[in-house]
């Protein structure tokens, strides 16, 4: 490694606004989102084309230093935060934020990867069109990350995750070469699906510089409700109702436990649950319609009737107005700042099988209350493709900080006990990143596991990219 010969060359390739020193600039990218992981970086560049990044990436290898790729810094699984050692290259894609191009007939848009997935939205919703991926951090997280984590969020349940929803990707690779892949085809079988390979791999396979992303017709209307029921299996069924009656209308189903909401309610009174005492799960169901008002309206009507007397939901709201159902969003997605804001707790982001979630959280929960009486779970997520978001925070009055240092191996290996045992994933859509590095060789299994490390060596032998990040693999 020859960091002062790499530093020399970044400086004659950037502008110095692109390239930050001084502690003080660069100590924001130098933290994640929940405060869980700091790092040291030798300095951070912002590249503003594919070519300067290319560059960036053709110095760090000649003198073979470390880079991190970040976008909106808004990981929940520390992939965006340098180690210690202060030798890593942080390389910020946020300068690179152009929307290339919109194909109104392809339906398609071509964005650089440093773009805001907010932007992006409303680009598309100028012309009319959706682009669906939808979650908390939109106003900052970039797409670049949202294709490099392969982000889930809200809409997964009809439209898929980020993964489902690009068409083609740039790549700059661990050598510096650029890949493009930017084709708008939805039919494309030649050859290993390289684009596949980099969504999801945190930036250790390659930096995504820029992607074609899939749109959709705006729908017409929406109706969002709230929907009080007495059970997980009761919204297991309310959930397979919707489905079955509101089909490809039904674009939404997130569940959140009572003791996430008193949650809302202690940080955030003014989104207090307007179902009045929080039930033991409020469900929020967002149907999506093109024909009519009327004709989505009916419908969720219909389908809450039906509910009510089945006896899978005891209360229902509908929202009479855009707004109001802003503020049913709202409530649902400031459960993790209420988190942040009660103090750290112990993240784990699972899917399991619909068809065993409800004995699975009975299991867990009752084994977690067992080992440790008075734990807080706070249970809440995308209920429609069966992810959890299982959270576990220190009894209510003791230090949050003694009780994570203590008991975070405990909690993780009982939960990802029972993660195998229910025929789950430890990973749903927030990634690996650091904090589950240790985690995915007894997860995945051997073979998965070195085929993985396999495919690592072969795209990033020099292991430039992000080391340490998702595998551990042994720099050359
Ligand atoms: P960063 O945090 O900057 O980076 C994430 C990872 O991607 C890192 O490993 C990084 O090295 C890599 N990376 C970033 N850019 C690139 C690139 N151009 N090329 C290659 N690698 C790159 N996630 C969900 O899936 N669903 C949710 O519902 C959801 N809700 C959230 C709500 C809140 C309030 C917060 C804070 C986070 C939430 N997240 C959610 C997590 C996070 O927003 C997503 O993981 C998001 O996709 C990260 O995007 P980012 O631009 O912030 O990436
Ligand atoms: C969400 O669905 C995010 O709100 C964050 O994925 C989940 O805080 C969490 O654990
Ligand atoms: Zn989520």
């Amino acid at each position: 490694m020859n960091s002062s010969a790499a530093l020399t060359a970044f400086q004659a390739l950037l502008q110095p606004q692109q390239m930050l020193c001084a502690p003080v600039d660069m100590q924001p990218y130098l933290i994640d989102w929940r405060k869980r992981f700091f790092g040291k970086a030798l300095t951070v560049l912002l590249p503003s084309n594919t070519a300067e990044l290319a560059q960036i990436v053709r110095i760090c290898a000649e003198f073979q230093v470390a880079l991190v790729p970040q976008g909106g810094n808004t990981g929940l699984c520390g992939g965006a935060t340098p180690d210690q050692s202060g030798q890593q290259v942080v390389v910020s894609l946020k300068r690179m934020n152009q929307i290339r191009a919109i194909d109104l007939i392809n339906q398609t848009m071509t964005v650089e990867a440093g773009c805001i997935l907010q932007t992006i939205q409303a680009a598309a919703a100028e012309h009319n069109l959706l682009f669906p991926l939808s979650l908390g951090a939109e106003g900052s997280c970039c797409i670049g990350g949202n294709l490099a984590t392969n982000a889930g969020g809200t809409n997964v349940l009809r439209y898929g995750n980020a993964r489902d929803l690009c068409l083609g990707l740039e790549v700059v690779t661990a050598r510096g070469e650029v890949w493009n892949g930017l084709r708008g085809l939805r039919k494309d079988n030649t050859g290993y699906d390289l684009r596949d390979l980099f969504i999801g791999s945190e930036g250790t396979l390659g930096i995504i510089s820029a992607a074609v992303l899939k749109l959709y017709p705006m729908p017409l209307c929406q109706w969002t409700s709230l929907v009080a029921t007495p059970s997980i299996t009761a919204t297991i069924e309310l959930l397979n109702l919707f489905k079955q009656k509101a089909t490809s209308l039904l674009t939404g189903f997130e569940m959140m436990t009572a003791e996430s909401l008193n949650l809302i309610e202690k940080q955030f009174p003014q989104m207090a649950n307007p179902l009045g005492e929080n039930p033991p799960i409020t469900v929020l169901v967002e149907l999506s319609d093109h024909e009519s008002e009327a004709h989505a309206r009916n419908l969720i009507e219909e389908i809450l009737a039906e509910a009510l007397d089945l006896g899978i939901a005891s209360n229902a709201i509908i929202a009479s107005s855009i707004a109001q159902a802003n503020t049913f969003w709202q409530m649902r997605e400031h459960i993790t700042l209420a988190q942040a804001q009660e103090g750290a707790n112990l993240k784990h982001d699972i899917t399991i099988p619909l068809s065993a979630l409800d004995e699975f959280i009975a299991t867990t929960d009752a084994l977690l209350r067992k080992r440790f009486p008075k734990v807080r779970i706070i249970n809440f997520g995308h209920l429609g493709d069966g992810n959890l978001h299982y959270n576990v925070a220190a009894p209510a009055g003791s230090d949050s900080t003694i009780f994570n240092q203590a008991n975070e191996k405990i909690v993780h290996d009982l939960i990802y006990e029972m993660v195998e045992r229910f025929g789950g994933s430890i990973s749903a859509e927030h990634g690996i990143g650091q904090l589950k590095i240790n985690n995915l060789r007894a997860h995945k299994g051997a073979v998965a596991h070195d085929l993985m490390q396999a495919i690592k060596t072969a795209l990033d032998p020099q292991n430039i990219l992000n080391p340490n990040k998702v595998l551990s693999i042994k720099s050359a």
